[in-house]
């Protein structure tokens, strides 16, 4: 199945149920006062976090969700049942907005971990509750509030410490499987990866979450390969881990890197606050003078990034990689 990382539904919530008209009818009580109960509320539908979901697939065939609506009230004062909410489970960092507007709704996160989108009808009022002083029969009761209906637009920004970006063929997929339990594509060809992959790297203490991107091509921002569009799911990465391949000489690698930035640079969302590492992978099949002038360079031109010449094939560097990650926490 493929990574749904957008989906509409439609939302509506229970109505509540109506109050009761109704008067005591007791043996030498001609006369019983009002004892019609309240309605009961509707269902809210609301928005729940489900940490171990990855993506919006969930939402492939089920589209519409409806509340259960509030039960009437009934006589001897008798409340109505509420129904019970609907919780709709959705991943870490998924935005909700109006579907017809597009306003943002809200977020559902580990702050936000629940999100109303839908409130209930409130239940009705029972006769009872409209005995006065000059009304003792009352025929008086108020209906269930209506249910509310919504069109949502979901928009799910995978939460992530760390990403993973660069060319196609870099090796940011072969880096991935080495750090992490992630079983990410590899290929020797370009777009191996069609969708973002996350894996989880742990110690003892510390867990952290890297995603994998597909490789970005120069003019990505208009819509060549894949485009960018799947960059807004390493947007609140801690770090953004550039993987360049060193095994074409330095000048194609530091070029690389210029374009993967250029590409960063005319995406709508504004990267230029993310720290960056670099990843000189390949070293294996690099020219060990190439690597050197190349890391030289780098650290000239990119003062800020830490730099990490690697070799997934050979586990060159990775040690010190983890160690790095580890300290994001
Ligand atoms: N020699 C060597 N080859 C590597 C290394 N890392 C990756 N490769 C090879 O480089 C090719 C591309 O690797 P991937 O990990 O699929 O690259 P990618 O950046 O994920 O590529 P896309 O998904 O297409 O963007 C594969 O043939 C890998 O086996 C390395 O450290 N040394
Ligand atoms: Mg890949």
């Amino acid at each position: 199945m493929s990574f749904r990382d957008e989906a509409k539904i439609k939302v509506v919530s229970g109505k509540g149920g109506d109050g009761c008209i109704s008067f005591r009818r007791e043996k030498y009580i001609p006369r019983g006062g009002p004892n019609g109960g309240d309605g009961g509320d509707g269902a809210n539908i609301i928005l729940k976090i489900n940490e171990n979901l990855n993506s919006l697939n969930i939402f492939k065939g089920k589209k519409v969700f409806l509340g259960s609506h509030g039960k009437q009230g009934s006589s001897n004062n008798k409340k109505g049942p509420s129904a019970a909410d609907l919780f709709i489970e959705v991943p870490n960092g998924t935005l909700v907005y109006a579907q017809r507007t597009k306003e943002l709704i809200g977020e559902v996160n580990l702050e936000t971990s629940e999100l109303l989108v839908a409130k209930g009808g409130k239940g009705g009022a029972g006769n009872a509750r409209f005995k006065s002083s000059i009304n003792q029969s009352p025929r008086k009761r108020t209906k269930g509030g209506e249910s509310d209906e919504r069109e949502l637009f979901l928009e799910l920004r995978l939460i992530a410490d760390v990403g993973l970006i660069g060319l196609p063929n870099a090796g940011k997929s072969t880096l991935i499987n080495c750090l992490t339990n992630a079983k990410s594509k590899v290929g020797s060809y370009e777009f191996t990866t069609l969708e973002p992959e996350l894996g989880v790297i742990q110690d003892n203490y510390n867990k952290i979450t890297i995603a994998d991107l597909p490789g970005i091509l120069k003019g990505a921002s208009e819509g060549v390969g894949l485009g960018t569009k799947f960059l807004r799911h390493v947007f609140r990465t801690k770090i953004l881990i550039h993987v360049v391949d060193a095994s074409n000489g330095r000048k194609t690698a530091i070029n690389s890197l210029k374009i993967v930035e250029n590409e960063l640079k005319s995406h709508e969302l504004d990267f230029s606050k993310q720290d960056r590492w670099i990843c000189i992978s390949k070293t294996d099949i690099s020219d060990k003078n190439e690597i050197s002038d190349l890391v030289s360079e780098l650290q000239n031109n990119f003062s800020k990034a830490k730099i990490f010449p690697i070799s997934s094939k050979e586990n060159r560097g990775l040690c010190e990689l983890k160690k790095f990650i580890f300290k994001l926490t």
